[in-house]
């Protein structure tokens, strides 16, 4: 049963594969013949799947959410949960998915407030390469040269000499202090010289989700900092394994805002979606490529939601 259940799975991460024009292994000209092919067979294996519990309109809007994989189980709930006549046009239905969508996402964070009377003291924490270190960048460019707001960023991953080196050159072009913080007491004290920042940016080591002990150290480094915001950094182009491991594995940094990295990179936003249905915390930022300057928006879950329908899999 398990086998069947991966073999099922696969079968379904490849079609959609296909479908959303993720480049594949073999030949193109092959691929090409094949596409029609899988997507008829995909379609009317999963419509046929969920017709015993779902309408064809469900069933066809079923598929839709798969094939741009959001969790099975998921989808399911979402269209069952709704309280439509099953007589309901595909347009009409899709508008109620949608907000049901939308509602079970967390909400959207609001940017720091202008007039606290202490620094806005802002932490990034996530695994590897998610982007934690490019998105300090970007709310750095806004904060100070967008906004001209007082910002100072602290670096607590001192293990590669380049992470240091890359944030540095942001620094000088800011002119903005970068301080080094890494351990606790570091941190107390960097953070002790920002009194008169209205932002503190801190950026941290990448850490595997596997690593807990890694993941614990930076926990305590931030403790020190004693942060307003801990951020999640997770990126769009990451499998929706790593990224639920990864909002469990950085609980104890007791993040309390999520910001999702590359979306530019995402095929489809249903993984993303899905992990994010699993959290609590509200969505804080959303960035869309390298360019710092322009790069990063504020979370809007309509539009997460949005571009799971918007990509070619109808
Ligand atoms: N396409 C894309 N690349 C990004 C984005 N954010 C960061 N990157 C790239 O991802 C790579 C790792 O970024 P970095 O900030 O060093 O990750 P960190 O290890 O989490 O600090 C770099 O090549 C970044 O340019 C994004 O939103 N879109
Ligand atoms: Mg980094």
């Amino acid at each position: 049963m398990q086998a069947v259940q991966t073999d099922r799975q696969k079968t379904i991460q490849y079609a959609s594969s296909v479908l959303l024009g993720e480049p594949q292994d073999g030949s193109t000209n092959r691929i090409e013949l094949g596409i029609a092919e899988i997507r008829t067979l995909v379609g009317e294996v999963l419509e046929h799947e969920s017709a015993g519990r779902l309408s064809p309109t469900f069933a066809k809007a079923y598929k839709v959410l798969v094939l741009n994989r959001v969790e099975e189980s998921l989808a399911m709930d979402i269209l069952q949960s709704l309280r439509v006549p099953s007589t309901i046009e595909y347009e009409a239905l899709k508008t109620i998915v949608i907000e049901e969508m939308v509602r079970r996402l967390p909400s959207a964070a609001p940017p720091p407030s202008r007039d606290a009377s202490k620094p806005t003291i802002i932490a990034l924490v996530g695994p590897t390469g998610v982007g934690k270190t490019t998105t300090i960048a970007k709310l750095a460019t806004k904060f100070r040269l967008q906004q001209g707001r007082n910002v100072t960023m602290i670096t607590a991953d001192t293990y590669r000499v380049a992470a240091v080196d890359q944030l540095q050159q942001y620094a000088d072009l800011f002119d903005t202090p970068l301080l080094i913080a890494g351990t606790a007491l570091q941190m107390k004290e960097s953070i002790a010289s920002c009194r008169d920042s209205d932002i503190v940016l801190i950026d941290t080591a990448g850490r595997s989700a596997a690593d807990r002990d890694r993941i614990e150290e930076t926990a305590s480094i931030l403790e020190a900092a004693n942060p307003t915001e801990v951020h999640l950094v997770l990126s769009s182009a990451t499998s929706l394994t790593a990224t639920k491991r990864a909002t469990e594995r950085f609980s104890v940094t007791r993040y309390n805002r999520v910001i999702t990295t590359k979306v530019d990179e995402a095929v489809t936003m249903g993984e993303m979606f899905s992990t994010l249905c699993t959290m609590r915390s509200p969505l804080s930022w959303v960035t869309n490529g390298q360019d710092v300057a322009s790069h990063i928006d504020l979370a809007k879950p309509e539009k997460i939601v949005q571009s799971i329908f918007d990509t070619n899999s109808r």
